[in-house]
């Protein structure tokens, strides 16, 4: 689970990031979905699916809005995370794989993005914080 050492190195590059957060958010999905095809399946009720798209773009600022929230609620994602949990295993019946799957291209995205602030420390916490996001969203799956 994640340390205190975590959490600060987690809001700490959150704050510095989350000025770019629409950029990050709308690369890392554009990269999932040309990397990993199989997640397309889950929008092809989009019109263009294609990097740069505008659903491309305005959904990965949904999916980072969720990350903030996350951020926000470190102390206790079992719990912060309830509802979205509930949407994506009822009503999107999104296969909890893909949450790691996002979770990869969202830290290749950071890592681009921001190569000096991406350190092995930042990468460690944050690949910890992704990994307890998923698990949280994987919570109503059971
Ligand atoms: Zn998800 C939606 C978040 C992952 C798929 N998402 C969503 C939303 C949010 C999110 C916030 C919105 C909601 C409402 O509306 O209410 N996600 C998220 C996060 C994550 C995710 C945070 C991680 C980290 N998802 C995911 C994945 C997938 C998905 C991986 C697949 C692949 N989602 C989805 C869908 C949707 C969502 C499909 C819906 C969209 C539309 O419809 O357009």
């Amino acid at each position: 689970s994640l340390s205190a050492k975590d959490k600060n190195a987690i809001k700490g590059f959150w704050d510095k990031i989350a000025p770019e957060a629409e950029n990050i958010g709308a690369d890392a999905l554009a990269r999932m979905l040309v990397v990993y095809p199989q997640t397309k399946t889950y929008f092809s009720h989009w019109q263009d699916l294609s990097p740069g798209s505008a659903p491309v773009r305005k959904h990965g600022k949904t999916v980072m809005s969720g990350v903030a929230e996350a951020v926000s609620k470190i102390d206790d994602l079992t719990n912060g995370l309830l509802t979205l949990s509930e949407l994506h295993a009822f009503q999107l019946r999104v296969d909890p794989a893909n949450f790691k799957i996002l979770s990869h291209n969202l830290l290749v995205v950071l890592a681009i993005q921001f190569p000096s602030d991406f350190t092995p420390e930042v990468h460690v916490a944050m690949d910890k914080f992704l990994s307890a996001v998923a698990l949280a969203l994987s919570e109503k799956y059971r």
